[in-house]
């Protein structure tokens, strides 16, 4: 923690003395999950060093960019499309909201009966302990669940909000009425930036996030093999971090990352005995630092090889067509890229069930745990048809609701191990 960091924070109006708190017991928890693994890729190094530096470094680069004139604009979904930020010539920043830390503070507000993500991010901005909060200049929130939606209104009382309305059905209708959310935001994040945004430009953006998605997708396929390469734990902290860091740097890291976990499937170099239960876990995203499931699951004795999530293939499965030539044709390209996220707030959502079912034999995975966060009405009901159609391929599944807190960790813990006995048989 340099000087230079805590003056930084005194003048995002940070509570210092919070923030501490939450920094000393970052600490030994990112020690006992993460740097307490044997065998770990050299390239999770540059991980480790931003985790280690998580509110100093790219809070300065987003300064700095504020400083010489540009916005900083912070998301909260996957349904965002950054590319108009990136266009504009403004940064987007997905904001964390995995930490239990500032659940309490935002009870204080909000109802106890809502989901920790809710209340993870509402909280870190009435606690003024997120450092990237207090430097964006917009806060993109979205219509996908109640529970955000309404948080979002409160939100605005602190910080400036703009919602953006996702559909919850995939018309005809619903898709147009996308279409123009995507158009609205276009003007929304003009007006903000002052810079228009044009074909050039928005293709520029589109390349960017593609091969961000490129490389993910890339490290991604690189866990189908067996032995798997690297850990679950391992590989949700890289997708954590690319929601924040910058684009074209994320890249080139994971590619490098990549390219070192080529070597060690070649050399048949694993991360778990090649008899580990393979995990696919489905639903609820983990924002940053929400290791909880996967840590529990690992030092059980499986390994987590895909995530269908917002913090895995949801976030990078689809690319945007780099084919368009005119700004409203791109635009359209970009809302349809969007549409193909199969998120639990549609109706019906079947192709995430098909999506489930097919990343099960594409990462031979041995059993499913579905994860939805307590109070997450959308996933808890869905969980009901991703049942049935885990049963129909006859394929194990465990269904977990849980919260950021550490109070259901021994319970999990049985359940687990039961589970992965089930699998073993
Ligand atoms: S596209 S999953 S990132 S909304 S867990 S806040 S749904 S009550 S996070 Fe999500 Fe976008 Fe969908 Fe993905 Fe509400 Fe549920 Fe909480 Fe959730």
């Amino acid at each position: 923690m340099t000087a230079d960091n805590r003056q930084m924070w005194a003048e995002l109006g940070i509570d210092l003395e919070r923030h501490d708190v939450l920094l000393n017991a970052l600490g030994p928890i990112y020690q006992e999950i993460y740097l307490s693994q044997k065998d770990r890729p050299k390239g999770m190094g540059f991980f480790d060093f931003v985790v280690g530096d998580i509110h100093g470094i790219r809070v300065k680069e987003l300064r700095q960019h504020a400083v010489n004139g540009g916005k900083v604009v912070a998301t909260y979904c996957v349904f965002v499309p950054e590319e108009i930020v990136w266009a504009a010539g403004a940064i987007p920043v997905g904001l964390c909201a995995g930490a239990q830390f500032s659940v309490p503070i935002a009870e204080e507000v909000l109802p106890r009966n809502t989901c920790a993500l809710i209340k993870s991010s509402f909280g870190f901005k009435l606690g003024r302990i997120c450092p990237y909060v207090q430097t964006s200049h917009l806060i993109v929130g979205e219509t996908t669940c109640d529970g955000k939606k309404k948080m979002f209104e409160i939100l605005g009382k602190y910080q400036p909000v703009y919602v953006m309305e996702v559909p919850h059905k995939k018309t005809k209708l619903s898709r147009e009425l996308w279409h123009g959310e995507v158009l609205a935001f276009k003007e929304v994040i003009e007006k903000l930036t002052g810079n228009a945004i044009t074909a050039d430009k928005l293709a520029q953006a589109i390349k960017l996030v593609n091969g961000r998605r490129q490389a993910l997708q890339r490290l991604s396929n690189l866990r189908k093999n067996s032995p798997v390469p690297m850990s679950g734990r391992d590989a949700l902290l890289v997708t954590q971090v690319s929601f924040y860091d910058d684009a074209a740097r994320c890249t080139q890291t994971v590619n490098a990352l990549c390219d070192e976990l080529d070597a060690r499937v070649s050399a048949g170099q694993d991360v778990a005995p090649l008899d580990a239960p393979r995990i696919l876990v489905s639903g609820s995203p983990m924002a940053i630092p929400n290791w909880k499931l996967h840590h529990l699951l690992e030092t059980a004795g499986a390994v987590v090889v895909c995530e269908e999530s917002c913090i895995g293939t949801r976030f990078f499965s689809d690319l945007v067509p780099e084919n368009e030539s005119g700004v409203e044709d791109q635009l359209q390209a970009i809302a349809e890229r969007y549409m193909q996220i199969h998120c639990a707030c549609f109706t019906p959502n079947d192709e995430r069930l098909d999506d489930i079912v097919r990343l099960v034999r594409e990462y031979q995975v041995d059993g499913v745990v579905h994860y939805n966060l307590q109070f997450c009405h959308t996933y808890a009901n869905e969980a009901v048809k991703v049942k049935r159609a885990l049963a129909e391929a006859n394929i194990p599944l465990l269904r977990i609701e849980s919260d950021y807190s550490e109070e259901d960790a021994g319970q999990l813990r049985s359940r687990i191990d039961a589970f992965l006995e089930i699998i073993r048989k």
